[in-house]
């Protein structure tokens, strides 16, 4: 009997600042009713998709700030999402900007969850690589993640849903071989995976140029080495004054990439994903069990930095 998760990647173009959850709630429900139409099993919305990427700016007002993230999900705002996925059924991954007060404390997360076919939350994840700077810089396009979250504290979970075994991951995740490792060791065979990549904030012309090819590298690698689907969902065009990438992609366990977006706005692709196309790869040249070393992967937990030998002269 064969496995099979029918996936749409549902590419959002820009959200502007002012642009209400009303609206971007329409845009999220049309590309939900599209997927049903291809009779998708479930549909994969980017990173922090109910707003515009609002670390850019260093914004200082408490209220303003708030405005960006959602104290309960679903909310009031959110709740038609729910409650079409229910009526179509047709599961989500969705990601937003988390507020939950713990102890009179306010807690802020860079989210994403797992929302199976009847409405229900299955599952949820939290940001654990956050890039950029805490530290208001002196030059537009700041990155100022590591100042409006905290970084993830439920690790790298997986899920047995729909007919698998899934997990999630956001953005400057998808860069680190680790965080795919991890799920991958827990049998992961769908990783649902949203991001928000600008260019042009100050890097090198080099780095820029290729950020496209970047993009697809970490995916495909992160792919192939944990035999697992790997489905990349951009925020893309030019949202605010800043260009964001697009090639959102649907990866096969070979690495390859099936499913492509050829735009910059809201866009759907959709592939039939069949889950047992990984188990060669598990069988063989993945098979951890066999193969890996862990005497030797020590340093992996115990070192973050680099740290070269001392020079001999
Ligand atoms: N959202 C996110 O994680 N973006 C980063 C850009 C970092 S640029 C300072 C990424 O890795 O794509």
């Amino acid at each position: 009997m064969p496995r099979t998760i029918t996936v749409g990647a549902a590419q959002l173009g820009p959200i502007a600042r002012n642009d209400s959850r009303k609206q971007v709630v329409g845009r999220l429900l049309e590309l939900m009713r599209e997927a049903h139409g291809f009779r998708c099993d479930l549909i994969a919305y980017p990173e922090l998709a109910l707003t515009t990427f609002f670390p850019r700016w260093a914004i200082e007002d408490e209220r303003e700030l708030d405005s960006f993230y959602e104290s309960e999900m679903p909310g009031p705002e959110t709740k038609p999402l729910f409650e079409e996925a229910a009526r179509r059924g047709i599961g989500f991954s969705l990601g937003f900007a988390e507020l939950v007060i713990e102890n009179g404390r306010k807690r802020r997360f860079n989210s994403s969850i797992l929302v199976d076919k009847t409405g229900r939350i299955v599952g949820k994840y939290r940001k654990v690589h956050l890039p950029g700077h805490s530290d208001v810089m002196d030059r537009p396009g700041q990155h100022l993640e590591k100042r409006f979250f905290e970084v993830g504290d439920l690790g790298f979970p997986v899920w047995r849903a729909f007919g698998g075994i899934l997990g999630m991951c956001i953005c400057n995740d998808r860069r680190w071989p680790e965080t795919y490792r991890v799920m991958g060791l827990q049998g992961v065979e769908m990783v649902l995976l949203g991001y928000n990549s600008p260019i042009g904030l100050g890097d090198p012309f080099e780095l820029d140029a290729l950020e496209p090819f970047h993009n697809h590298l970490v995916m495909q690698s992160g792919a192939y080495q944990n035999a697992t689907w790997v489905v990349g969902v951009a925020k893309a065009g030019f949202e605010e004054g800043f260009n964001m990438i697009g090639q959102t992609c649907i990866i096969a366990p070979s690495g390859e990439i099936v499913a492509q977006c050829a735009t910059m706005g809201d866009e759907l692709v959709v592939r039939k994903c069949d889950l047992d196309m990984g188990a060669p790869y598990r069988a063989d040249i993945f098979n951890f069990a066999y193969h890996r070393r862990i005497e030797h992967y020590k340093l992996i937990t115990e070192r973050t930095g680099a740290i070269p030998p001392p020079e001999t002269t």
